[in-house]
């Protein structure tokens, strides 16, 4: 499984009451126009592409058929970067183009790619065993998925909620927040 993902905070407790600690991951959820799955990642291009010492950055997101089209809006893109403006003149120019068609061959070696191949907020369950670690991907219900999970109370409130339907109790140790 690819994990690469829009992460944004994590925090610790003993989830699933045997004694370790669990992980809970905060990422975009589901509830995003920004879809990334297993088969079509989300991909972000990040460059300085018309060179004015501002960072652009662009979005890709698959399509219905699975084809990855940039989010950005002709307009918005040209107020980064008013080269598109002459680039592209008519809306329907710019409509379905691809970032290849997009950026030149220059901008696209200089751009950073990252992509994202899951958007689900995450319990990292240790199944390792004690004294060993093995952590395992566990998707959490659509409740935790409506909206991006970001440090540093939500992560711990969903562990807390977590707990309660796994246990029906709150969780015995105190948990560590971290912002990534
Ligand atoms: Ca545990
Ligand atoms: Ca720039």
């Amino acid at each position: 499984m690819k994990t690469n993902g829009w992460w944004n905070c994590i925090t610790a407790g003993d989830a699933d009451g045997d004694g370790d600690l669990d992980l809970i991951v905060g990422n975009l959820g589901l509830n995003s126009r920004i879809r990334a799955t297993q088969t079509t990642p989300a991909e972000i291009y990040v460059g300085d592409f018309d060179h004015n010492g501002t960072v652009e950055q662009i979005i890709n997101c698959a399509d219905e058929t699975g084809e990855l089209y940039p989010m950005v809006l002709k307009n918005d893109l040209q107020k980064e970067m008013p080269t598109i403006k002459k680039k592209f003149v008519k809306f329907g120019d710019y409509a379905g183009k691809k970032i290849n068609e997009i950026l030149d061959e220059d901008q696209l070696k200089q751009a950073v790619v990252k992509q994202s191949f899951m958007g689900e907020t995450v319990l990292l369950r240790n199944d390792g065993g004690k004294g060993n670690l093995k952590l395992v991907v566990q998707s959490l219900p659509m409740a935790a998925q409506l909206s991006p999970v970001c440090g540093p109370y939500l992560p711990i409130m969903i562990m807390m909620v977590v707990w309660i339907l796994f246990w029906g109790k709150l969780p015995r140790c105190t948990t560590r927040i971290r912002s990534l």
